[in-house]
């Protein structure tokens, strides 16, 4: 069913060949052995770096989800009482210093979503609260969560050791799976984290993947990047940054948070929100080639009217991808169909 050129691993040798993409959701396994970091291996400047205890925790869960296939449940995780703790005070009680009162303010990171996160978001939570065990003083385990999107949307959770490539990390959404860490950030900072942790995938990403319209948006994403050239990954990976990670949208005439970057995070949920950051409608052309910090609060949001309407506009995007081939879902078989025209 393959009219185009061959699918190759080696593609930068060979200027025409489309780079190999999963095309069945086993498929996905291959990912596990070309993490860019393996989870274990810590920057300098990473706050568990000289911490031995740490690196040994982030090593188990390295081999769990180095070891993990699809379709095995995903290991149960006992977590520290320490572990645990930092958990609830990014749940909870933000800690914060105020300067000019010299008093630490209990922020509620749960009371701003009421305020500040997009309807979808504070419609999903209390149903995670219910059925997944997220509370202050528990951890939800992935295999709880994945069963629960699985019901919503028919997503999926898999354990991943380290930083995927985007075009990897991509690939998934395609088959509606989210690649979660599972290790929770180092216990010396708890409102910080240079990467993802579990308090950033649970708290940002997974009430999102609960809504089908939601869900449909991100599959979108992923099947535009299913063998799409490096220029296009690099186009769509700056559209998740701008929307999946730190989208704002229009609700009733109020702007809310629905990026999961804003939602695990109380200082920026609150920033974005104010009349500091620029504004701007979210368009996948424009957004696509937009430059953004990495490591301070962004300085531009792009605005969504709606996950349909975000969703429409991806779609006409991935029509403009070069690729001499058009790809289809296949919901009863979990693979991709591969359609020799558009
Ligand atoms: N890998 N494990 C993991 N988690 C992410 O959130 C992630 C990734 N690789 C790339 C990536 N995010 C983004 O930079 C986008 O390119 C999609
Ligand atoms: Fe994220």
């Amino acid at each position: 069913c393959s009219y185009f050129n061959i699918i190759s691993r080696d593609y930068k040798d060979n200027a025409t060949a489309v780079p190999w993409f999963p095309r069945r959701i086993r498929d996905l396994d291959r990912f596990a052995n070309q993490i860019l970091s393996y989870g274990s291996e810590l920057d300098a400047d990473h706050p568990g770096f000289t911490d031995p205890e740490y690196r040994k925790r982030r090593k188990y869960f390295a081999d769990i989800a180095y070891n993990y296939k699809h379709g095995e449940p995903l290991p149960h995780v006992d977590y520290t009482k320490e572990e645990i703790e930092t958990w609830g005070i990014i749940f909870r009680n933000c800690k914060i210093p105020n300067k000019k009162t010299l008093l630490v303010e209990f922020l509620n990171l749960t009371k701003l979503y009421k305020t500040h996160a997009c309807r979808e978001y504070n419609h999903v939570f209390p149903l995670l609260v219910d059925n997944c065990g997220f509370r202050e003083d528990n951890i939800p385990q992935l295999e709880d969560v994945s069963n629960f999107l699985r019901d919503c949307t028919g997503f999926t959770l898999r354990p991943v050791a380290g930083l995927l490539s985007s075009r990897d990390f991509l690939a998934g959404l395609a088959f509606r799976v989210f690649h979660s860490t599972q290790y929770i950030r180092h216990p010396s900072k708890p409102m910080y984290t240079p990467e993802p942790d579990v308090c950033h995938e649970l708290m940002g990403h997974v009430p999102l993947f609960a809504d089908p319209a939601f869900a449909q948006f991100s599959q979108e994403i992923g099947l535009a990047s299913l063998g799409a050239p490096d220029d296009y990954i690099e186009k769509l990976s700056t559209i998740f940054w701008f929307t999946v990670e730190y989208g704002v949208c229009r609700q009733e005439g109020e702007l809310k948070a629905y990026g999961a970057g804003l939602l695990s995070s109380y200082g920026e949920l609150e920033y974005c929100l104010t009349d500091k950051p620029q504004l701007k409608d979210f368009e996948p052309e424009v957004t696509g080639v937009t430059k953004y910090p990495i490591t301070q609060f962004q300085p531009l949001y792009y605005v969504a009217d709606s996950f349909e309407t975000a969703k429409e506009k991806t779609i006409k995007f991935a029509n403009s991808i070069p690729r001499p081939f058009g790809v289809r879902y296949n919901a009863y078989t979990q693979s991709v169909e591969v359609l020799d025209s558009k």
